[in-house]
């Protein structure tokens, strides 16, 4: 039957600098050298916490956490496109983009020890505007237009909103929504899929019969694009047109970062049970710290192999002072998420929370590090 074309469609893909640090030059971002090296710094420092953490949790002293290795270009790089006035949505595995935005490093080791100040937003402005750590999948994309609908009717002409979810999250009908009612609304929201290719040991493959994430944003009416997720400096310039035209009334955008879980989901997952080593090695060989290195120092001359190993060296030692700060507190309060269930007391909650702390009581007498253990299982994801 001839039928009439009335509409085709296409996904475009943006890669600037490629796995083995080659360089389309018509691509390259305008970045100063103080910028480059703002980026590279804190590359470098997410991993080293992810490496940290990874001990600490291993030794026992950390709770459950998610890793970043491998993904720290989309964060690092939206961080970098975003003003202090922005809003960052996040999700889990954002670390470089809450360090960059001027979160303490001890704000996770507080999180995922179960302490409830770690989920609080503190100072400057940019940290404010940082949402916490969320974990009920693609729930903060409606944040995230919620945010931008109301700076609109707050007259906060220039601010816009970035928000992350994995390739998993897309299956939730929160994202669905999301995507919808930014267009609908024309709202400055960002989305940013962070397309690591697994939902713990579910493929991509079996979350959706779609070629790409970004052609989703077609149905929704906003531009969508994949990019070369572990290109530091394509989800930088990526997430800064859209975020240009986000605030100049041009609505939300869709970007697809392909990249790649480097190590487990969590500290309670093992990849090798559903991934082949082949595969997770063929990915280190595109690692995006090790080919924003090789940029910073073959194409702009900016650091040697030595000043690497010396910011390496500064970012552990600091980090180190960090964990020893946290490991010092002793005002550890298992029962602090109970004040905050409601804005006032509530008779109900102060029977669960008294329910609570007997239990810890009887750990406690069982010998166990009832408070410390009941929160890490509090704070663990599912
Ligand atoms: C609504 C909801 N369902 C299930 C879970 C359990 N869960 C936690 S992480 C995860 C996988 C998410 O995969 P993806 O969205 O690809 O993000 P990634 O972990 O790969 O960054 C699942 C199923 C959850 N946290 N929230
Ligand atoms: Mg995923």
């Amino acid at each position: 039957m001839p039928l009439t074309t009335i509409e085709s469609f296409s996904v475009s893909y943006l890669q600037v600098l490629d796995e083995n640090g080659v360089l389309d030059r018509a691509l390259e971002p305008e970045l100063s050298d103080a910028d480059l090296l703002r980026l590279h710094r804190f590359m470098e420092m997410a991993r080293d916490s992810d490496q940290r953490m990874l001990k600490l949790q291993r030794q026992g002293r950390i709770g459950t956490f998610p890793l970043c290795t491998g993904q720290e270009a989309p964060s690092c790089g939206a961080a970098l496109a975003m003003r202090e006035s922005d809003w960052l949505v996040a999700s889990y595995r954002e670390r470089g983009a809450r360090l960059m935005r001027g979160e303490p490093p001890t704000q996770d080791y507080l999180y995922y020890n179960g302490f409830e100040e770690g989920a609080a937003m503190a100072e400057p402005l940019s940290m404010r505007r940082t949402t916490p750590t969320q974990v009920i999948l693609a729930a903060q994309t409606l944040h995230a237009v919620g945010i931008a609908y109301a700076m609109r009717l707050q007259g906060e002409k220039d601010t816009a909103v970035v928000t992350f979810l994995g390739d998993g999250a897309t299956s939730q009908g929160d994202f669905h929504e999301a995507l919808n009612f930014a267009a609908v609304w024309q709202v400055p929201v960002v989305f940013i899929c962070q397309n690591n290719q697994w939902a713990i040991s579910h493929p991509r493959e079996k979350q959706t019969r779609s070629e790409t994430i970004a052609q989703k944003a077609i149905a929704y009416g906003m531009p969508g694009l994949q990019l070369d997720g572990n290109d530091v400096l394509a989800c930088y310039r990526a997430t800064r047109e859209a975020l240009d035209r986000a605030r100049s009334g041009g609505g939300p955008t869709l970007l697809e970062a392909v990249t790649y879980r480097l190590l487990m989901h969590t500290t309670a997952d093992d990849p090798r049970k559903y991934r082949s080593e082949a595969d997770e090695q063929a990915w280190w060989r595109k690692d995006p710290l090790v080919r924003f290195r090789k940029y910073l120092k073959e194409v702009k001359g900016l650091l040697t192999d030595a000043d690497i190993e010396r910011i390496q060296h500064e970012i552990s030692e600091e980090n180190k002072q960090h964990v020893q700060a946290f490991e010092a507190r002793k005002d550890f309060k298992p029962d602090a998420s109970f004040d905050f269930v409601f804005g006032t007391r509530h008779a109900v909650i102060e029977e669960q929370r008294a329910l609570f702390l007997q239990d810890l009581a009887r750990r406690a007498g069982a010998g166990e590090d009832g408070a410390r253990t009941a929160a890490r299982e509090e704070a663990a994801h599912g």
